[in-house]
């Protein structure tokens, strides 16, 4: 197979993940494109990127509308897109324009996105190659009664999803039969609002698992390795909150078994790029194949740390035509990292969004910390889109050290000017079950409650300390005091 060397990028995204992209294109010495929208000519994507276009009009659309991006990548003369994560990422019908217009799209081939865009599909093709999946339908549920019956033979409880969803949308946990009718409605209904499509079907609800993910890189050529496992447990309505590389707690048996059936699944579909095999983990360590990302995800550099793989520069390499320069026997896994997501959300108004600007801005440095933000003092958070501003990852070579470095970390961050869930973090490092490492989808909902979610800044702390040593600094001159230190 050929390779073809990318000369221009188009970055069909925004925020921290374009600016992301960016660096990565830099490094290669790739001439990166930025797109963006009226609302975000402040992002530092768009100053850092060598060229940048506004795609005026809806400051979504921006980012959605694949034939005016197309025509602006041919227009500039780029030679392939990195749509990044979320937008178009895992839009079948962009990767299979991008491909009829001779741009290279950035990514698995369209048809392994349409594929793992069927969430029934993707577990029948996972089953038939061996992963294991948990007892479901097959096919979208067409009539209440027939899936009442069907739930009643898998056995309560039974979770109804939507089969071209994902992120929790469509999405009803069924503990009765009583309740199937109203919850399979309601399913349905959210799964037409939220993704066009209103199919759902069934499959035997796993009670508090853990959700553990595997990364694979693969190149064009039959080379396959994974990258580890990301432990995404702590969630919050659907939205991972914060993600750990490798899981705290999962048994080394475990850990190769699904490594091993993960490689193994992608060489057999002849997956290409980089992927994301979602499995729940139930309390007897028995692991579910529920989904798979056929994009690079917003936790991908929790797997960077610990692997030294960068995953956005292979990612761009593989779409060239390179052949992976790495064996599996040669990634060496070092230490922990973990990565915490901060939002632009209140708090103590139950995590609504908090667009606005920021007046003041101190970021957390030092050994082990690395900071993927688009954010800065002055910078005006639109209100336009998802309120993730930026993450914060730590690495320290065990747990211990990066819950110490984390805590280190998230007491000097400070945000001045809007509210951010760092007063969330700053309580979940301090608790004894996730410095355990004991962690389940159900944790942080046992937990927020207890929570001390005020926005006590450490910064306050510190300006007093700092207003009081003045002062006696003042009194030491006033009543010229000899001080002799
Ligand atoms: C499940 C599950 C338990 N049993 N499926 C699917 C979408 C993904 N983001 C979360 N999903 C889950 N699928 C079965 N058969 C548990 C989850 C799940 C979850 C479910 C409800 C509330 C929060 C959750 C957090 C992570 C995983």
């Amino acid at each position: 197979m050929s390779s073809t060397k990318i000369k221009k990028v188009l970055i069909a995204n925004r925020g921290e993940i374009a600016l992301r992209i960016v660096r990565a294109c830099k490094e290669l010495e790739i001439t990166s494109v930025a797109i963006f929208s009226e609302v975000d000519i402040d992002g530092v994507w768009v100053r850092k990127a060598d060229e940048c276009y506004p795609i005026l009009g809806d400051p979504i659309q921006a980012y959605l509308d694949y034939e005016r991006i197309i025509n602006l990548a041919l227009k500039c003369e780029c030679d392939a897109i990195h749509p990044g994560y979320g937008f178009l990422s895992e839009n079948a019908d962009f990767a299979k324009a991008c491909e009829e217009k001779g741009i290279i799209f950035i990514g698995p081939k369209a048809e392994h996105v349409a594929l793992f865009g069927d969430k029934m599909a993707s577990k029948v093709a996972m089953r038939n190659i061996g992963v294991p999946v948990l007892p479901g339908t097959d096919e979208p549920i067409l009539d209440i009664q027939e899936g009442a019956k069907i739930a009643s033979e898998i056995g309560f409880p039974v979770i109804i999803k939507a089969a071209f969803g994902g992120g929790g949308r469509g999405m009803r946990i069924v503990k009765a039969e009583k309740d199937f009718h109203e919850m399979f409605e309601s399913a349905t209904k959210e799964a037409l609002k939220y993704f066009g499509r209103g199919e759902v079907f069934i499959e035997k609800y796993v009670e508090n698992p853990r959700h553990i993910e595997i990364q694979i890189v693969a190149d064009k050529y039959g080379n396959v390795v994974h990258l580890g496992e990301r432990d995404c447990s702590i969630q919050r309505r659907h939205q991972k909150v914060i993600e750990i590389a490798p899981s705290p707690r999962l048994n080394t048996k475990t850990r190769k078994e699904l490594y091993r059936v993960s490689t193994k699944a992608m060489f057999k579909l002849g997956y290409e790029s980089v992927g994301t095999i979602e499995f729940l983990v139930d309390e007897n360590d028995n692991f579910y194949f529920i989904e798979m990302n056929t994009r690079v995800q917003v936790e991908h550099p929790v797997t960077e740390i610990i692997s030294g793989i960068d995953i956005i520069q292979r990612m761009i390499e593989i779409a060239e035509g390179d052949k992976l320069n790495f064996l599996q026997e040669e990634i060496n896994f070092r230490g922990y990292a973990i990565e915490f997501r901060i939002n632009a959300e209140d708090p103590k108004k139950n995590f609504i969004p908090s667009p606005g600007k920021i007046i003041s801005y101190l970021a957390p440095g030092g050994p082990g910390v690395r900071l993927d933000t688009n954010i800065y003092a002055g910078y005006k958070i639109p209100a336009n889109y998802d309120s993730m501003v930026g993450k914060l990852i730590v690495w320290a070579l065990d747990w211990e050290g990066a819950v110490r470095k984390a805590t280190r970390a998230l007491d000097e961050f400070y945000i001045g000017g809007v509210p951010t869930n760092i007063s969330l973090h700053r309580q979940i490092v301090r608790d004894e079950c996730f410095k355990n490492g004991n962690l389940d989808t159900g944790y942080l909902d046992r937990k927020l409650q207890h929570f001390n979610l005020d926005a006590i800044h450490c910064i306050e702390d510190e300006e007093k300390k700092m207003k009081h040593i003045t002062k006696v600094i003042e009194t030491i001159k006033k009543k010229n005091i000899n001080v002799r230190h």
